[in-house]
């Protein structure tokens, strides 16, 4: 092992000395058309998507707008609610949960539809919809061979290419990090063989037409209350280099072209943007720059975030297979594949820049893709797992920025819980439940069961974490009221538990889990779930580093210290082994449940860890097994983190082999069983929800490098099938930069970079070693 205390001109020019892998290009490739969409290849430039499936005679592309929601703003809150507070205190301390919650259903929860029960296309929450469907009739024969669909991620382009009739045809499609438009560029290496029409469609609220040469859809969403909603367009112009271009009232048909470029410009009205100037003047713009030019800027925008970060594993297979071969392969030995593995990585990477960016709205359930009007879940922004888990890998996977949309989500919530925070509990500060959507909607769910935990301790987590890995203390100055507001909420309603006099939060759920009381009654509601209770500890334990760094002196702040004091220990072990979930022990309905909120602790915060508490790891890992290693696709990422945390490699590679278990269908299940990956390497719940995506990359980083314990752990969690490779480009917390290259299971060279060259411990092959950064 060697160390370079370097800056980064030194290290770029060592690094230029790592040795390279051989590895298959970044690449998802298939021999067939798309049969389903899960099937199709997601485009995106952080605000439109596209998903062509590469149809032979007719080919669809879905297009996505991130901001298309229908609904409209509310007011969800029950200012009534607050009245009903102390009596469902006291029926919890006085162990009446079941009346607690029948309490908390009649009193405590939102007022009107709230989120529709997952289906509120047509309420005020409204949902994130699909824009349409651009569909491409191409009249030439159906009989093609040597067809190839792929996607490649380092330049962000799919392209299809097949030949039929002699003629080879190449389509070419991105979604310009440029001009903010849509492209799709068709070729054949015969002139005059273009010969097709292009139409669009929408289920439902569209009017399609053309307008001179340009086809249109364009139409207005519900606001959920009988009236007009979010107003979006769609336009489609062709600019072709021979042949004849004809219009009718609903299609533009090109005949005998010998190339031809479709541009896509879309555009709401979101946030009061005048969505017909905006999407004419980014359409006008785009056919200005000649095509090479445009590929040229989307690549090089694109690329500024994604070469960011190299990964290679050693890898022995050489077989250049298709994706959905490699998936199936990988599920029966991980080893098999190591590539797979670094692909998955940066596809999550690639998910990431493509479904957001600064100024606009952070990926939602689904990122930006949806096929559906109704989407599930409403394509929402749920605030109990999901929508954090979607941004886990941002930080460490060196695309901070990507952070931003979601902070100023967190903003706009801490603004709008504060009137949450009266309404039910009377009390300052602000609160925000486990759903919410574009409008700023911060009440609880329908029904305490999923809708009564608070998420608002749970967002400031990501506050937290940008300041950890920034350290931009402007930053930390312009959030630190809203980590100080979502502590003052805490520490407001807070109760005291008779047992030890805790305090702890009440009423809450442990997301999503339930437990049997002692009459038999499958029930939620608690005080003091353990989630509640390492959030609210994370949350007093950074505003007072955060006071700290900012030299704030406030005496609440002080008030928040000796709280401290009282807050329940963030594990509690119960009698067979395992980290309760609950204040009391429990018999558990579903001991396999998909939520594993307990271990919050362990992952995403830092207060379980083999080195320092080794007797909560135990605890963690007993857990983990009664677990199991199946769920949902994001309950299976979330353990890869977690036994990426518990530095068992072995362990988080096989709940990986889990995650990437190929799977087809979409309809919801719940149940864990059917989780995995689509063809696409989309993750599926099911049905596709990208968090799972995210959580498999985050995970991945996670076995690479940590820097959660006060240094920084290289190779923490490296599986033996990974027994050499070489990273590039991870962030660690404290602003450095981390490469390591590591053979035979052991680091031989790592540099850190950091700009300010602060020290920092670094735990290397087992030995911890000081970093000078001179
Ligand atoms: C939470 C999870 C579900 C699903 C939904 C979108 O309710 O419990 O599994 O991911 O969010």
């Amino acid at each position: 092992m060697m160390s370079f205390k370097s800056n980064v001109l030194c290290c770029l020019v060592v690094l230029c000395s790592f040795m390279a892998f051989a590895q298959q290009p970044l690449q998802l490739w298939y021999t067939a058309p798309a049969t389903q969409w899960e099937e199709t290849l997601p485009l995106g430039n952080g605000r439109l998507g596209m998903m062509p499936d590469g149809g032979i005679t007719q080919e669809k592309i879905v297009l996505n707008d991130i901001t298309l929601w229908s609904g409209s703003s509310q007011d969800a809150n029950n200012y009534e609610a607050h009245k009903s507070v102390k009596e469902i205190q006291r029926l919890l301390l006085a162990g009446r949960n079941d009346e607690a919650e029948a309490l908390v259903n009649a009193n405590f929860v939102c007022t009107g539809a709230g989120s529709g029960h997952g289906n509120g296309a047509n309420v005020p929450f409204g949902c994130f919809q699909t824009l349409g469907e651009l569909q491409i009739d191409y009249h030439h024969a159906d009989d093609a061979h040597a067809y190839r669909r792929q996607l490649d991620l380092p330049s962000a382009i799919a392209t299809t290419q097949f030949e039929t009739n002699g003629i080879r045809y190449h389509r070419e499609y991105f979604t310009s990090f440029g001009s903010d438009v849509g492209i799709i560029r068709l070729t054949a290496d015969k002139r005059r063989s273009l010969d097709f029409s292009v139409t669009l469609t929408r289920d439902e609220r569209a009017k399609i037409k053309t307008e001179g040469q340009e086809l249109q859809l364009s139409g207005a969403l519900s606001d959920g209350r009988g009236g007009i909603g979010m107003r979006y367009i769609a336009r489609i112009r062709i600019q072709h280099q021979g042949g004849k271009l004809t219009v009718d009232d609903r299609a533009l048909h090109l005949a005998g072209a010998d190339e031809a470029i479709l541009y896509v410009s879309i555009a709401t009205d979101f946030r009061n943007t005048s969505h017909l100037t905006r999407s004419q003047s980014l359409m006008e713009a785009a056919l200005k720059h000649a095509y090479q030019a445009e590929k040229q800027l989307h690549q090089t925008a694109f690329g500024k975030f994604f070469n960011r970060v190299s990964l290679e594993i050693d890898d022995k297979s050489t077989a250049d297979l298709p994706t959905d071969e490699r998936l199936r392969r990988f599920y029966e030995r991980p080893a098999a594949d190591n590539g797979l593995a670094a692909l998955y990585f940066q596809y999550g990477r690639y998910l990431s820049i493509c479904s957001t960016r600064p100024g606009l709205l952070p990926p939602n359930l689904q990122g930006l893709w949806a096929h559906q009007i109704q989407t599930p879940w409403n394509g929402d922004y749920h605030l109990n797992i999901n929508a954090q888990m979607n941004h886990w890998p941002v930080e460490v996977a060196n695309l901070s920025e990507l952070h931003e949309p979601f902070i100023e989500l967190i903003k706009t919530l801490a603004q709008e819980g504060k009137k949450t925070a009266k309404a039910y509990y009377n009390a300052p500060g602000w609160v925000c439940y486990m759903i919410a959507n574009v409008w700023g909607y911060t009440a609880p769910g329908e029904e305490a069961s999923w809708g009564a935990s608070t998420a608002s301790g749970w967002l400031c987590n990501h506050l937290w974490e940008h300041y950890l890995f920034t350290q931009d203390t402007a930053y930390l100055a312009e959030v630190f009221p809203i980590l100080r507001e979502a502590a003052r909420f805490y520490h407001h309603t807070m109760i005291k538990e008779p047992r030890h006099g805790w305090l702890v939060t009440a009423p809450s759920v442990s997301p999503e889990n339930s437990f049997l009381m002692a009459n038999g009654k499958r029930t939620s509601v608690v005080m003091g779930p353990t989630i509640d209770n390492q959030i609210v500890r994370e949350l007093y334990n950074n505003v007072l580093a955060a006071a700290e760094q900012l030299n704030i002196r406030d005496p609440f702040i002080d008030t928040l210290g000796m709280d401290l004091a009282h807050l329940p220990p963030p594990v509690q072990i119960g009698s067979d082994g395992r980290v309760m979930e609950w204040l009391e022990e429990y018999r558990e309905p579903e001991p396999q449940h998909r939520h594993v909120s307990h271990l919050y602790g362990l992952y995403p915060a830092p207060f379980i860890s083999p080195q320092t508490t080794p007797e909560w790891a135990d605890a963690a890992r007993k857990t983990l097994q009664v677990r199991g290693d199946a769920g949902t696709g994001w309950s299976r990422a979330w353990k890869i983190l977690f036994w990426a945390r518990l530095q068992d490699g072995n362990h988080a590679l096989e709940i990986l082999r889990q995650l990437l278990q190929p799977a087809l269908g979409s309809e919801i299940n719940m149940s864990g069983g059917s989780g995995g990956t689509y063809p696409n390497l989309f993750c599926a719940h099911p049905p596709f929800q990208i968090d799972g995506n995210f959580g498999g990359t985050a995970g991945i980083a996670e076995m690479l490098l940590q820097s959660h314990a006060g240094f920084i752990h290289l190779l923490p969690a490296l599986p033996d099938a990974w027994s050499t490779g070489e990273v590039k480009g991870l962030k660690a917390r404290g602003n450095y930069t981390v490469d390591i290259k590591w053979k035979d299971g052991t680091v031989v060279d790592y540099h850190i970079h950091s700009p300010t060259n602060k020290p920092v411990n670094v735990l290397v092959n087992g030995t911890m070693t000081v970093y000078n950064g001179e």
